[in-house]
């Protein structure tokens, strides 16, 4: 028996997910959307195609919560893409409305998902489903360090000629410019990167990987970066799954781990069939934990926005 993916927005990334869910045979899938045809069509085309891509896999698309009913996963993209100059911040008012119906819709069809939450501003987004879902918070995970840390990892890789298997990094703290890619943990092959590159070259990996997102906005002009982002909730799904045990960088809820309380912050987490089975706690220099705290603080006063 296959398990039940559902994807809640079928826009530039949830169509990603789709298609490599689908053809990668990780299980059925069920596009929704409010878009009415969008979904449907989306499926039908990539439904047609699973010949090609030699995967036994069903897609649907459907504008009906009840088409998810019973799904073991859901990942959620609905809202809208950034356009250039917009902050993620900038997605707050009108994504609050849209999680709140999104929350509800799972919430009624699918009370035993794994919940895999991209949408941004991503801190407060994935804060908004838990609060209004009520689920626990082992089955709630944002998506955000996986990302950010592949955006370094490529980086590092990229100014070093190696091959971007053998770069490992995390990237912990608020999805956002405060996002805090800890160079003391990435290594290449083992090697500390901090024995590899020029401490000038790093600072600007550090400073190219915070804006990265912003880079590929800039570029597009009429959408936010879908790729990257589509494989990395692809990773974490994957995790959970195949109950991988992978340890990640996930916006997790907290509840005293890194002395914060009640809030989604990304941190490594080890990622399995229980969802986010544990938080690490890893340790940090004095001036590692004030940029982890200044981006704490900055999904605090994003989080004190949000009427629920
Ligand atoms: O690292 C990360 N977490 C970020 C997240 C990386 C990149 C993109 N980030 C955010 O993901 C981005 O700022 C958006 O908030 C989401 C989705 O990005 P995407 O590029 O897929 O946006 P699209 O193409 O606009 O798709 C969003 C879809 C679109 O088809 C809408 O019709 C649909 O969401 N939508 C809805 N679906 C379900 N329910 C409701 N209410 C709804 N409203 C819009």
């Amino acid at each position: 028996m296959r398990k039940k993916i559902a994807l809640i927005g079928g826009g530039n990334i949830g169509g990603v997910l789709a298609e490599q869910f689908a053809y990668r045979e990780l299980g059925d899938v069920v596009l929704f959307d409010v878009i009415d045809g969008m979904p449907q069509g989306k499926a039908l085309d990539m439904a047609e195609g699973a010949p090609l891509a030699h995967a036994d896999a069903s897609l649907r698309g459907t504008c009906d919560y009840a088409d998810i009913s019973g799904a073991d996963l859901v990942i959620i993209t609905a809202g809208l893409a950034r356009k250039p100059g917009m902050s993620r911040d900038d997605l707050l008012k009108t994504h609050l409305g849209i999680m709140k119906s999104v929350a509800e819709g799972v919430k009624a069809n699918a009370p035993d998902a794994y919940v895999i939450v991209i949408s941004n501003p991503l801190d407060a987004m994935v804060y908004t489903f838990k609060e209004i879902s009520g689920f626990p918070k082992n089955r709630v995970v944002g998506m955000a360090g996986v990302l950010d840390s592949a955006r370094f990892r490529a980086f590092v890789a990229w100014e070093l000629g190696v091959s971007v298997e053998d770069v490992t990094a995390l990237v912990l703290g608020g999805h956002g410019d405060t996002m805090v890619p800890l160079t003391r943990y990435c290594t290449v092959a083992g090697i500390p990167v901090t024995t590899l590159i020029a401490q000038d070259r790093l600072d600007a990996i550090v400073e190219r990987t915070k804006g990265a997102g912003g880079e590929v906005v800039g570029l597009l002009k009429t959408g936010s970066a879908f790729v990257s982002p589509a494989l990395a909730a692809l990773e974490m799904a994957e995790a959970i799954l195949k109950d991988k045990k992978r340890v990640l960088a996930c916006a997790c809820y907290l509840e005293g781990e890194y002395g914060v309380q009640g809030y989604y912050v990304g941190v490594p987490c080890i990622l399995g069939a229980g969802g986010v089975e544990r938080v690490l706690e890893v340790e940090m220099t004095a001036d590692e934990r004030k940029l982890f705290d200044a981006s704490v603080e900055h999904v605090r006063t994003l989080v004190g926005q949000i009427q629920l």
